[in-house]
């Protein structure tokens, strides 16, 4: 055997230093898992502009903010529509809204009835996905994206291993379920919640998380856990919480309204606390988003300025309904104090993940992954951007827009005029240029009139035929 020279051998021993370094290390982390744990946190009808970090200067949330200041703060971020069960859809399958088969809170089902429309079943939802992907999925709060009479369509059947969802409409056996209930893994079991023994729901809610992460968290999966919670949204008629804001003299509406948003802030802290005392918290992205414009049943959005001064609110097609607070935290990966312009919208998250975690994202997808904005590098953008929403049971309530660049064009009612604004110079909408640039409204509303497809449950959707 020819001899080693003293090199080969000094290399030799390096090598077998490092490998035995990188051995070890893998012997001790062998049942860690190494993809990050995925964690949304949703909020229901809180506007672009109720943040410390999106200029709410009365109400305070210190503790989202610092989430902003050490992560990446989107300024031009888009719900999937202007209400809960659309925007909601959008979200968990990736695909725009003129495509879905939920549309609105409420669509035709039969005989001329309207009523819940749950996804279909083969709209693949981002828990199915992840849990494809080997994650533990865990859901807890508002779904609405099922019918009550069919839990099926429930969280759990949906691609959550565990769900503790709240659920409303009637049951199949008669009587009505009460939204306090939150039910288990579909209806294995019930909790109630009871106001007298909470600030607000959302402690509940916290509570209901904190214990799943100490009962049913399985170490051996990445976590996906999606926090949908009841703040800001006006279905919480009792509150025992009495003395925030008290200094002021505001309106008791506007003050329990204030209130509520600073015990959102504080519930999402407590979770990232409990990560953080389980050693989770460093590998996990968090993603914090609302999904649509802020609400003016209970109270006024003008009082707060919930919109941040954007035009319209929650059910408007203007950017108040739509444009929303999104933050992705991320340690050690994505740059702390970033902000970005990039628009993106809520079918972006499937894709975004699925590139993160490594897998495919389901063909059903219009979204593009926003993980290279996430990282700095650079970021491909959509052609345009589509929103659709039926409010009530008649065609003056079917309203869509489109963006395009800088443009956008909208119309309330499938046979309304088009309105259209520059979004970079008129961020506010207050200058509708349809009469001025009719070449562009032509153009844009062809692509516009394009994007929804026929459904059944939505008659006056439907340029493209299925
Ligand atoms: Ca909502």
């Amino acid at each position: 055997m020819k001899r080693m020279s003293l090199k080969t051998i000094y290399v030799s021993i390096t090598v077998l230093i490092f490998s035995c370094n990188n051995t070890s290390k893998k012997t001790e982390h062998q049942n860690k898992p190494s993809q990050p744990n995925i964690v949304i946190l949703l909020a229901d009808d809180m506007g672009y502009g109720e943040l410390g970090c999106y200029g709410q200067e009365v109400i305070k949330t210190p503790n989202i903010d610092k989430l902003a200041s050490e992560g990446m703060r989107f300024t031009q971020f888009y719900a999937g529509s202007a209400v809960c069960a659309p925007s909601r859809g959008v979200l968990m399958t990736g695909m725009q809204v003129g495509k879905l088969n939920v549309r609105g809170n409420y669509g035709h089902v039969a005989d001329g009835n309207w009523g819940r429309v749950a996804l279909k079943k083969s709209e693949i939802t981002i828990g199915e996905m992840l849990k494809d992907a080997g994650y533990q999925t865990s859901f807890i709060g508002k779904w609405h994206l099922g019918v009550p009479e069919d839990v099926s369509t429930w969280a759990t059947g949906r691609g959550f291993d565990y769900a503790i969802q709240e659920q409303w409409g009637n049951k199949l056996e008669g009587g009505k379920f009460d939204e306090n209930d939150h039910w288990v893994n579909k209806r294995d079991s019930v909790l109630y919640y009871d106001w007298k023994q909470y600030d607000c729901k959302d402690v509940f809610r916290t509570n209901l998380a904190i214990d799943f992460l100490d009962k049913k968290r399985d170490a051996n999966k990445p976590l996906f856990l999606v926090m949908s919670y009841r703040t800001p949204h006006v279905h919480e008629p009792d509150l025992r919480e009495t003395e925030r804001y008290n200094e002021f003299g505001w309106p008791e509406n506007e003050r329990r309204h204030a209130s509520r948003i600073t015990m959102l802030d504080e519930q999402v802290q407590r979770l990232l606390d409990k990560l953080e005392e389980m050693n989770e918290l460093d590998n996990t992205l968090v993603v914090f988003t609302s999904d649509n414009g802020p609400q003016a049943e209970n109270h006024s959005d003008l009082f707060f300025k919930s919109a941040g001064g954007l035009k319209g609110k929650k059910r408007d097609m203007y950017e108040g309904g739509i444009r929303v607070p999104m933050i992705a935290w991320w340690k050690g990966k994505i740059k702390a104090g970033s902000i970005s312009n990039h628009p993106g919208i809520f079918y972006d998250i499937m894709p975004t993940l699925a590139q993160i975690v490594g897998v495919e994202s389901p063909s059903q997808t219009d979204g593009i992954s926003f993980l290279p904005e996430l990282m700095g590098n650079t970021q491909k953008k959509h052609e345009h951007l589509y929103w659709e929403l039926q409010e009530g049971k008649t065609q003056e309530g079917f309203r869509t827009a489109l963006r395009k660049g800088d443009w956008k064009v909208l119309r309330y009612q499938k046979s309304g005029n088009a309105e259209l604004y520059n979004i970079n110079n008129d961020v506010y909408e207050q200058q509708n240029l349809a009469l001025e640039y009719t070449k562009r409204v032509k153009e844009m509303d062809t692509i516009m009139l394009n994007q929804s497809e026929a459904n059944p449950h939505w008659p006056f959707s439907g340029k493209i035929k299925k």
